[in-house]
């Protein structure tokens, strides 16, 4: 059976703010996007997600939506935007946007309405309580740091925000909310747009008793809420069954179970999930903001699981390192120094040939690193200034903050794309936004469009295989080499056929040995592909150098 185009696809991830400036402003635009459609198409991707280009006072860059049906006015006309569709759709891209409403920004007109008065129509549009003895109503915690309540001395009410206080939380109890954000997507869709990112979607159903948290930060009573799969399943009905599109929903702190429910097809939900576990393996007792080490025992037995449960329940994963709210994975996970290309080219194995959908974000491809930013005043993301100022009223040495957000800020993903060696990487003819990262001159796609053995066409090649072998998404997943204490090692199996793929994450070499239950003797062996030049040819017992990759294909 002929599988749906998203199941073989591999999705590019562009921050429209740090991707191309035409204009020389020092923000990138949409113009600039344009410019590298074909850059786009040469990597071999069939999508492009847009993170969020809408209106916005950009307080958490465009995550903070004033009006849904207008172009933040730096990145673009909407004519330019009907230009891009048309471009990209020309070179058999599609384009996925990115929607926020679990919350819009307090600069958008419905909550300037709410605010102004406590009977005004809009005013239940956002989640608004009285305070409980003088106090926010409840303890729970913004995931950006102090109490998720704001206080509206007007009216004598607060109202509730999980992420910024310029990120209004909305009332999806009411129903008049859930249907103009239905036809806002109806318009976004009408236009020729391919599906939508869903940000935060699996927050926007609240316990309505709103208790508090008197172990946690008040999570367990928003996070996959009483009401979220009824929502999607009205979001699907109203809107995505009516086009042939692509969702994904990002969803925060989320279980397999509830993303078998969200993905699997029978519930007519969604097509596929971002859960955020793998990436909290270097938090020590899951605090972000903290310095932490890779736990790859954990890494290793959160993805197989997610292979295994979403396989088992039906569902559908999307696999991605990086995003615009990640570290560079290279950097994080990898070996930005004496290994950069071989820990590059590992990483992206390690999940490309995985059961799901991938995800590259931009730069990715050619293995950019984070930044190491050295002073505060290089930093942009509110998150990050927020928890700045947070660690310091706790009394925490500048130094000790400033090393912790070398590694864990949103900014590491967040400086501009490196396109050649020229001034500011050939990303501005002006001042960037923020800094470029100071690798540029060697980091940076020309770069690698010149070199054969270059991190692009390492995922080019992964991009391709898949589509070419079916094994790749359809086939079993098993871990093996379970307590191995550096190689990530599994099999996808699909009938008489077999993938091993093996993973060295450290850079001192070492030697595995297969489980005697993976009987390989009767099978043809051919190395699919790896990131050294002369990888084992026999299987049973292989030696891998530093970082090294190989994919044993077995018919
Ligand atoms: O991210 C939600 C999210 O889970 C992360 O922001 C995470 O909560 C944060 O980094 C704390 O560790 C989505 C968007 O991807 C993000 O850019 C927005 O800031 C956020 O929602 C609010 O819209």
């Amino acid at each position: 059976m002929k599988q749906p185009w998203w199941k073989t696809a591999t999705v590019y991830q562009i921050y429209p703010k740090s991707f191309n400036d035409s204009t020389g402003n020092g923000i990138g635009d949409l113009p600039g996007i344009i410019e590298k459609l074909d850059y786009i198409k040469e990597l071999g991707t069939d999508v492009i997600w847009l993170t969020p280009i809408y209106d916005s006072p950009q307080r958490d860059n465009g995550y903070d939506i004033s009006d849904y049906y207008n172009i933040y006015e730096p990145y673009g006309t909407m004519e330019e935007f009907d230009r891009l569709l048309e471009e990209a759709h020309k070179r058999d891209l599609r384009i996925v946007m990115d929607i926020v409403i679990n919350h819009t920004s307090t600069e958008h007109d419905w909550f300037k309405q709410a605010i102004s008065s406590k009977d005004n129509e809009y005013r239940d549009y956002y989640i608004w309580k009285e305070p409980v003895n003088g106090e926010a109503p409840t303890n729970w915690q913004s995931k950006f740091g102090g109490n998720a309540w704001a206080y509206d001395e007007d009216s004598g009410e607060y109202y509730l925000h999980l992420f910024d206080v310029t990120q209004a939380d909305l009332n999806w109890e009411n129903e008049t909310v859930r249907h103009h954000l239905y036809d806002m997507m109806h318009y976004w869709l009408k236009k020729g747009v391919d599906g939508f990112r869903l940000d935060v979607i699996n927050l926007i159903s609240k316990n309505q008793d709103f208790p508090n948290d008197d172990i946690g930060d008040g999570r367990k009573f928003y996070t996959d809420g009483p009401r979220v799969h009824e929502y999607m399943n009205e979001m699907n009905r109203e809107v995505f069954s009516q086009y042939d599109m692509m969702t994904v929903g990002e969803m925060s702190s989320t279980t397999i179970d509830n993303c078998v429910k969200y993905t699997n097809p029978e519930r007519n939900e969604l097509n596929m999930t971002f859960s955020f576990h793998h990436l909290k393996v270097d938090y020590p007792n899951g605090e972000k903001f903290a310095k932490g080490e890779l736990d790859f025992d954990q890494l290793k037995t959160i993805l197989s699981h997610w292979q295994e449960g979403m396989s088992a329940g039906g569902g559908w994963n999307a696999l991605f390192w990086c995003n615009h709210d990640q570290p560079r994975v290279v950097s994080r996970f990898g070996n930005d120094g004496e290994f950069h290309n071989e820990s590059a080219k590992m990483l992206a194995t390690t999940i490309h040939m995985m059961r799901g959908t991938p995800y590259i974000y931009q730069g990715e491809e050619f293995g950019m690193t984070n930044p190491y930013f050295e002073s505060i005043g290089e930093y942009r993301d509110v998150e990050s200034l927020n928890m700045y100022r947070i660690l310091k009223e706790q009394g925490m040495e500048e130094s000790e903050i400033l090393s912790i957000l070398q590694d864990k800020s949103r900014d590491n993903s967040r400086t501009p794309m490196q396109w050649n060696s020229s001034a500011h990487a050939g990303f501005t003819t002006g001042t960037p936004w923020i800094d470029v990262a100071s690798n540029y001159k060697t980091v940076n796609a020309e770069e690698a469009l010149k070199d054969a053995n270059s991190i692009f066409y390492y995922y080019k090649e992964l991009i391709q295989l898949r589509k070419e072998y079916e094994i790749i998404t359809e086939g079993d997943f098993e871990l093996i080499l379970k307590d191995d204490p550096q190689v990530f090692a599994y099999v996808r199996e699909r009938e008489d056929e077999k993938l091993i793929v093996l993973n060295n994450f450290f850079d001192q070499a070492t030697s595995v040995t297969l489980p005697k239950h993976i009987d390989v003797a009767p099978y043809k062996k051919d190395v699919l592909i790896s990131n050294y030049e002369d990888p084992a040819t026999q299987v049973e017992q292989v030696t891998l150098r530093p970082y090294e990759t190989v994919v044993f294909h077995l018919t």
